[in-house]
């Protein structure tokens, strides 16, 4: 996961930290040259050689007890670095503007003490700037459910493809674990194998699936869900809904017929990793045209990049509520701060990809 990005950011961290370094290295080093210059004139008494030797040496000293500050120009090309090292790894233009004014201004004006490695400092302020992009602010998903009046309605939108069917049945299986009741309701009734895709994953569950023919309307199967879940005390309904294009107006308008229809409280787009900056454009076009609440971003265990990971909460102003790592039911992850940024420092050990 994210391997590609993760090596550039490190090759980047220390290209800053060794410009630093290289910069005071030159500092010395011009006195240094002094000192052997010096030492070997041969048309100056001992003594004039003595006081211009003590006089450089003092000031070797000062120097190197000293402290340099860093500026614009030293850190212009590794900074140039940073930012093609975001946008190769898929990171979406204004989030790569946002970290990269976000290290420069950290690191600009710093004071440190000359020749001292500068490692911890680079990687505190890259790792910093990154974490300020993707945090979440709001409520984790995991409180969103245990606050909310029961049944807890969440519609599941995206393209075709994306992991919406398989992201419903991992967090059923997430909210079971839990001891919540779950019902689903297939309202992708659009799709050849739909209805059976999700009816094999409610009996591996030990869950109801409501389900109506193909071709009939998801808003009234979702409805159906809804009644099933207040008469029977179940606590969350998960919606399922067609792939669609998010250029397809009469489907987008079907969207809007479900949420006027049945208030979901939660309305959660999905879409995978690797999409890119697609990702993040559908992202904006189904948020204006019904409203989204979050994102759940699929098949990271495909993605060497993590562009969109960083980038997709920061675009959309709305939190990521998990990440799907994998085909297995429990191939899901709530969003967490730490996790997200280990996968992209690479503090994690057991990384294969
Ligand atoms: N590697 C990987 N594959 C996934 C993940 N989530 C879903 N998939 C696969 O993506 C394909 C499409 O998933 P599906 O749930 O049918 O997408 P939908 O059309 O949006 O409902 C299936 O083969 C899933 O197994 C994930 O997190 N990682
Ligand atoms: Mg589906």
């Amino acid at each position: 996961m994210f391997k590609s990005l993760r090596e550039k950011l490190s090759s980047v961290k220390e290209s800053i930290s060794r410009t630093i370094h290289d910069k005071d290295k030159e500092k010395v080093t011009s006195l240094e040259d002094e000192i052997e210059t010096i030492s070997k004139k041969e048309d100056l008494s001992k003594e004039e050689k003595a006081q211009k030797l003590g006089f450089i040496k003092k000031a070797k000293t000062f120097l190197l007890e000293g402290e340099s500050i860093l500026n614009e120009k030293d850190l212009e090309e590794p900074l140039w670095n940073l930012e093609l090292a975001l946008m190769e790894g898929n990171v979406a233009l204004l989030v790569v503007e946002a970290i990269v004014s976000s290290v420069k201004s950290n690191l600009i004006g710093r004071k440190k003490k000359l020749l001292a490695h500068t490692d911890e400092i680079v990687e505190d302020v890259l790792y910093e700037s990154i974490k300020n992009v993707i945090k979440n602010d709001g409520l984790s998903f995991d409180e969103i459910i245990e606050k909310s009046d029961k049944p807890v309605v969440i519609l599941f939108v995206g393209v075709n493809g994306t992991g919406k069917t398989t992201t419903i049945a991992k967090v059923a299986k997430r909210l079971k674990d839990k001891g919540y009741s779950v019902v689903l309701a297939s309202g992708d009734t659009y799709r050849t194998g739909a209805l059976e895709q999700l009816e094999i994953h409610g009996e591996r569950l030990g869950l109801k699936v409501i389900k109506h023919q193909y071709g009939s309307d998801p808003s009234a199967v979702i409805y159906d869900a809804i009644e099933h879940a207040k008469a029977r005390g179940i606590d969350v309904v998960l919606a399922d809904t067609a792939g669609r294009m998010h250029t397809n107006s009469n489907l987008m308008r079907e969207l809007q017929k479900i949420k006027r229809i049945n208030s979901p409280d939660l309305t959660i787009f999905v879409d995978e990793a690797i999409a890119g900056n697609d990702a993040l454009e559908r992202a904006k076009l189904f948020d204006e045209a019904i409203g989204l609440d979050g994102t759940i971003l699929t098949k990271l265990d495909t993605d060497a990049k993590g562009g969109t990971a960083i980038s997709i909460s920061y675009i959309t102003g709305k939190p990521i509520f998990f990440f799907g790592t994998g085909q297995s039911y429990d191939d899901l992850i709530i969003f967490q701060e730490d996790w997200l940024l280990n996968k992209i420092f690479g503090n994690d050990s057991e990384e294969e990809n």
